[in-house]
């Protein structure tokens, strides 16, 4: 539907201006008695885990999960066993994407330097962040493959603590083994089961069972996003995720039908999920929607509800002038992945400023970057693109400035900086300054 899919691109939606669902605000009146918003409710449960720890924990857990956790952290047999309860092929092909992550974030160093062209010593030396909480979402669809785009990055930049937390399924206390068989292909044995803002108020602010960590990472609910929003400033964390999102730009040289997969495969995600075709090319455009109707009654997909929900509030396909155009709306969008599917598609990339992923040609679909390409999967949502990255290395190290100047240019750089003390009206700035400066 062309109307829907230019609205979506024209009217992004921010965190703010995101309608909350009424059933929401249902469930926040049956747990907390009143109906609040949910940045309120998030507000009460940090506070009451702040300050009551583990038995704060345990009650959120009852109310919102309904699940019995005496013990939140995971075992260390139970970790381990998950590796031989998951179907062999599913572990090999998580080893095997594991590889590739780490070998392509291994590309992403950040050095240490030291210049001595300034007078004396001047440099930088790269510190890993030293304690990571990672958030992984159970909900309709438990992700492993979230567990290794995330953590891999933080273990190749150094980071010796890592932990994880994450839902336990509703009424019980298991966790998907897929979920902890991933974490022990990533090398993570520090799991917690803590879900939404309860899993964020122990690792900002620890518990009798956590030691709160420097910064939490990983994307979640509107819950959890609340939770990091407020959290900040007490740990560091690494944005605010929205909804996922996919730009195709195609033109008549395209496979339609491989191009319809790749827009149900987006749109699978959740009922807010956006899958966009921009194309030149109206026949492209007809056949694509043929081909996902298609789809849709030939095949039983398991999420067909969700993905005719998703493209009737987000989907569908804008036909431009050309493929300049198309790029010009998609920049303006900023996508969190954009699909190049056109002839010469590398002729383009240079125009290309605003998106987390550019998925060149058509054998480059965002699936495989969604499992086994490399790069991370975690990438900039809500038009965060246009002022920040895929999870990447630089996401866990820290930058120490070095100042290390000679008797010279301190004798000369003195001087200067105590006119510019004395202009600030700083006296002892000044004195500091000037006695260098012999
Ligand atoms: N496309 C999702 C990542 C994902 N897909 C995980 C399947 N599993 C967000 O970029
Ligand atoms: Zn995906």
């Amino acid at each position: 539907d062309v109307t829907t899919a230019k609205r979506t691109i024209l009217n992004r939606t921010s965190l703010e201006k995101t309608v909350i669902p009424e059933k929401i605000f249902d469930n926040l009146e049956k747990t907390f008695g009143e109906r609040i918003q949910p940045s309120e409710a998030v507000r009460r449960i940090l506070e009451d885990i702040r300050i009551h720890g583990d038995n704060a924990l345990r009650s959120w857990t009852k109310r919102i999960d309904n699940a019995d956790i005496p013990q939140p952290r995971v075992s260390d047999s139970k970790i381990k066993a998950s590796l031989n309860e998951i179907d062999p092929a599913i572990r090999s092909a998580l080893e095997d994407a594991a590889v590739r992550i780490r070998q392509f974030h291994q590309k992403q160093p950040v050095f240490s330097w030291m210049d001595q062209s300034m007078g004396g010593t001047l440099g930088q030396l790269v510190r890993p962040i030293h304690r990571v909480g990672f958030y992984v979402p159970g909900g309709t669809a438990p992700l492993p493959s979230t567990i290794l785009m995330s953590v891999i990055p933080a273990i190749v930049a150094g980071v010796k603590e890592i932990v994880i937390t994450t839902p336990p399924r509703y009424g019980s206390d298991a966790i998907d083994p897929a979920i902890l068989a991933a974490a022990a292909i990533a090398g993570v044995d520090e799991i917690y089961i803590a879900g939404g803002a309860q899993a964020i108020a122990i690792m900002a602010y620890g518990s009798e069972s956590i030691t709160p960590v420097d910064k939490i990472v990983g994307p979640g609910n509107l819950f959890v996003t609340l939770a990091k929003q407020q959290v900040f400033g007490q740990v560091g964390i690494d944005g605010l995720a929205g909804p996922t999102e996919t730009i195709v730009i195609a033109d008549e040289t395209a496979n339609p039908k491989w191009i319809a997969a790749d827009l149900l495969a987006q749109a699978e995600h959740d009922l807010m999920a956006t899958a966009i075709l921009i194309t030149p090319s109206e026949t492209l455009a007809n056949n694509v929607c043929a081909e996902i109707d298609q789809f849709l009654s030939d095949i039983k997909l398991k999420r067909a509800e969700i993905i005719r929900q998703s493209l009737k509030n987000r989907g569908g396909a804008v036909i431009t002038k050309d493929i300049a155009e198309a790029i010009t709306l998609s920049n303006a969008y900023a996508p969190e992945h954009l699909n190049l599917a056109v002839k010469d598609a590398w002729n383009w990339i240079d125009h290309i400023t605003n998106t987390g992923g550019i998925f060149i040609g058509e054998y480059s679909c965002e699936v495989m970057g969604d499992y086994i390409a490399g790069p991370s999967h975690v990438m900039p949502t809500s038009g965060s693109a246009r002022f920040s990255s895929p999870l990447n290395v630089t996401d866990f190290i820290k930058i120490i400035s070095l100042v290390g100047l000679n008797q010279t240019t301190a004798s000369y750089l003195g001087s200067q900086a105590e006119i510019i003390a004395r202009a600030e009206g700083l006296d002892s700035h000044a004195l500091a300054a000037k006695l260098r400066s012999v």
